[in-house]
């Protein structure tokens, strides 16, 4: 059952709210914020996909070259070496490329809902981060702030870290998680002394697009993986799931917000419980949504029927999720953690 309340201030930002990052490009859509608090206000860090302002029969796509700076390649609609079958993805002579080109941009708010954009902008950097960069998410351990975010390349689509104290200078890690993988949320107290994240590899041909556990000493070298979460044919999540922000600790476990499609690429919101000690062991799982793309803002734009978060705020019983709808506008939704709870199904 969608339990979600809505903003009505919905959506938060458009497209159209941002200039783009360059003169060459136009912002497509703002997607997928992580969200924190700094300083008592509040911080978005959004996702923008940028690329060339539409052209009758043409296809551009943006990319960055070996210095990182930006180059945009033209293509004719009618190409037939052109596979062009989804708003977000192209195959060009065998290769894949993406339509948009993203980087994180960074929003302020007194309030929550009214956002406006500061000056700080993260862009992908060297070789496994040329498509752009893309849903972060953003965890706080003792003073530092760790973004784990999608990382794209002809390479495949990885995960990389960045870990700031300050929201001036970044240390750039490189590549955690190599492709195909996505989702990473970092727990945000350590467990029996080390770090744990959730993340979401892929396997095409035997498995699928489930729900991992892994550990790290240090936060950026990871080991002892253990799938947890899988995919549930005929349900709403039946062709993928993954991770939102960082699970929230309550006295019943770890509560996690995820979000899963079906084959027809329908993204939904449900919710997980991990045991505290041992959060590879699932507690109890919610069977049908939370959270579904209901509001023409969530049905119809760059890719219709979205919901997907990677970053909320927890205050008490109230959960504030930030959300991409359509895959092109920011939103909001308030929770009580207790009714969600109340939709869980027990092992
Ligand atoms: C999927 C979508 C896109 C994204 C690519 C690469 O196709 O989530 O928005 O750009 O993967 O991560």
């Amino acid at each position: 059952m969608d339990i979600a309340k809505r903003f009505p201030e919905n959506p938060l930002l458009k497209p159209q709210s941002l200039a783009a990052s360059t003169v060459k490009l136009q912002v497509i859509c703002l997607l997928n914020p992580a969200a924190f608090t700094y300083q008592s206000k509040t911080y978005l860090l959004v996702r923008v996909a940028e690329s060339v302002a539409p052209q009758a029969g043409k296809l551009f796509i943006p990319v960055r070259m070996a210095n990182d700076l930006l180059e945009v390649m033209e293509l004719k609609l009618d190409d037939p070496d052109l596979i062009n079958t989804d708003a977000r993805i192209i195959n060009y002579k065998g290769l894949d490329y993406l339509t948009t080109i993203s980087y994180l941009r960074l929003f302020s708010s007194e309030d929550g809902v009214s956002f406006r954009p500061e000056t700080l902008q993260l862009h992908g950097m060297g070789a496994l981060e040329r498509y752009g960069i893309e849903d972060c998410r953003v965890s706080k351990i003792d003073d530092t702030y760790y973004l784990t975010y999608t990382a794209v390349s002809e390479n495949g689509v990885a995960v990389s870290l960045r870990t700031t104290k300050n929201w001036q200078q970044f240390e750039h890690l490189g590549v955690i998680f190599p492709p195909h993988n996505k989702d990473v949320a970092i727990f945000e107290e350590k467990i029996n002394g080390k770090f744990y994240a959730l993340h979401r590899p892929t396997s095409k041909e035997i498995g699928g697009n489930y729900i991992w556990l892994a550990e790290s000493l240090n936060g950026s070298h990871w080991g002892n993986h253990q799938c947890v979460l899988k995919s549930r044919p005929h349900y709403w999540d039946s062709a993928r799931v993954g991770a939102g922000a960082a699970p929230i600790k309550t006295s019943q476990g770890w509560f996690a917000v995820y979000h899963g499609a079906n084959h027809q690429h329908r993204y939904c919101l449900g919710a997980v419980l991990l045991d505290l000690k041992n959060p590879a062991q699932v507690l109890a799982r919610t069977e049908e949504p939370i959270m579904e793309p209901l509001e023409n803002y969530e049905i119809s734009g760059f890719f219709g029927s979205v919901v997907f978060t990677n970053g909320h705020l927890v205050n008490g019983d109230e959960l504030t999720i930030y959300y991409g709808a359509a895959d092109e506008f920011i939103c909001g939704a308030k929770f009580s953690i207790t009714e969600i709870m109340e939709q869980l199904k027990w092992g």
